[in-house]
């Protein structure tokens, strides 16, 4: 990818944030968190990882709780090993953590680029139809994929279909806008840092498709700057994904979906006590045979099992299926478990002594706040001549 025209940082950027909404699972650590933690420590970008209070609100959420999410996922991000500026401020391998609300750019910039955005677009968005209820129409011919609402109205097939179609509608009806303008406000996130490469699981793969595609349009659109004299130029990159070897974590209840907070008994949250871990664990569902195998295809669940210890115990999955060749799964369960709880034992003690200063910690927030603050000011003034809004 070629340099940026106006970019003066030696290191490419790259930006990622994570929504606060409650506990972080191990699908959010190895698709996301664990790649931004090594890829602070390459020293080879410059990174900014934000908290997204803005993206939260599109679900549902108790104000009270906000603040404690916010701080909570903060001490996360240090406690897994992310490194800020502001307590480490000479540190060269360090990262800039921000809160996406305490900067207005990026709202302002959602608000541009949803006049470049069709609605069409986003109502294709796998993220918005999986959180509103929206099936397409081969889904709604699937008797299997509405079970439940079957259940409501139990009729014959194709009375039944047709009326899954009027409850498609009311599901729409009542989708909150911001959950279907949310990858617009991801676009703006990245475009305004210049992202070169953004680290995240791969249910984000279509939404950083359209912030290419915006970043595109904006560029062919807008040119040249307003005044002569000021040149012109590409206004914004387009940014890559930057994937783990587990871009999908599953879930372990039913491996054919991904791990989701939106369902806590099939996920692992990454400050379960070992207790907790050994549990889940010991009821993750498992395949036919007995084998220790990684085959996706057919052996799904013990497949995303593998997975998951060789991503933390950083062996390679075959030596795995060596050593457990002949074992049973619930010896493997048991190991497993083991090294999850201790994977994340020193996280959960950093959390803990982070967690009584909370002062520490917003001073923190505030400070990176700061720092990205001043960047996305430059792109939105830019972004503002180029539309002609500046007089
Ligand atoms: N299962 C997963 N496997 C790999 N990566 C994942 N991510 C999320 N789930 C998985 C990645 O985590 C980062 C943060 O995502 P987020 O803030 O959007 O978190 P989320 O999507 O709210 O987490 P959930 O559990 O997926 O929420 P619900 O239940 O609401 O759908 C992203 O980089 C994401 O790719």
């Amino acid at each position: 990818m070629s340099a940026h025209p106006t970019s003066n940082t030696q290191h490419p950027t790259l930006v990622s944030g994570i929504q606060p909404t409650g506990r972080l699972h191990i699908g959010n650590y190895l698709g996301a968190l664990k790649n931004f933690v090594d890829l602070q420590n390459s020293g080879k970008y410059e990174c900014y990882f934000f908290i997204a209070d803005l993206h939260s609100l599109t679900e549902e959420f108790d104000p009270k709780e906000k603040p404690k999410q916010i701080l909570e996922l903060t001490a996360d991000y240090i406690a897994l090993g992310l490194n800020p500026s502001a307590s480490l401020g000479a540190s060269p391998k360090k990262s800039t953590i921000f809160l996406q609300s305490l900067i207005p750019a990026h709202s302002e910039l959602a608000w541009i680029l949803n006049t470049l955005t069709p609605m069409g677009e986003l109502s294709r968005m796998t993220q918005f139809r999986d959180k509103a209820g929206i099936l397409n129409e081969e889904e709604i011919s699937k008797p299997e994929k509405w079970d439940k609402e079957r259940e409501l109205l139990p009729k014959t097939h194709q009375v039944v279909q047709s009326q899954m179609k009027a409850v498609q509608k009311i599901h729409t009806y009542w989708a909150n806008v911001g959950l279907f303008d949310y990858p617009v406000l991801m676009a703006a996130d990245i475009l305004l840092y210049g992202a070169q490469f953004v680290p995240v699981g791969n249910d984000q793969d279509q939404h950083l498709e359209l912030t290419r595609t915006l970043a595109r349009k904006f560029n062919a659109k807008f040119p040249a700057r307003r005044s002569p004299g000021e040149g012109g130029g590409k206004t914004f990159m387009e940014p890559k994904p930057l994937h783990t070897e587990t871009p999908r974590v599953m879930s372990l209840k039913n491996p054919g979906n991904k791990m989701s907070k939106s369902d806590p008994a099939s996920c692992l949250f990454l400050d379960d006590s070992p207790t907790e871990i050994q549990a889940k664990i010991k009821t993750a569902v498992t395949d036919s045979g007995s084998e220790i195998k990684y085959d996706p295809k057919n052996k799904a669940a013990v497949s995303n099992l593998l997975k998951i210890y060789s991503s933390l115990a950083d062996k390679p999955i075959e030596k795995l299926e060596k050593e457990f060749s002949g074992k049973t799964y619930s010896e493997f369960k048991t190991e497993l478990a083991e090294v999850i709880a201790n994977h994340f034992a020193d996280y959960r003690t950093k959390k803990k002594t982070l967690l009584a200063k909370p002062h520490t910690i917003a001073a923190i927030l505030k400070s990176g706040s700061q720092k990205a603050g001043t960047k996305a000011e430059k792109k939105i003034s830019e972004v503002k001549k180029k539309i002609g809004i500046t007089i």
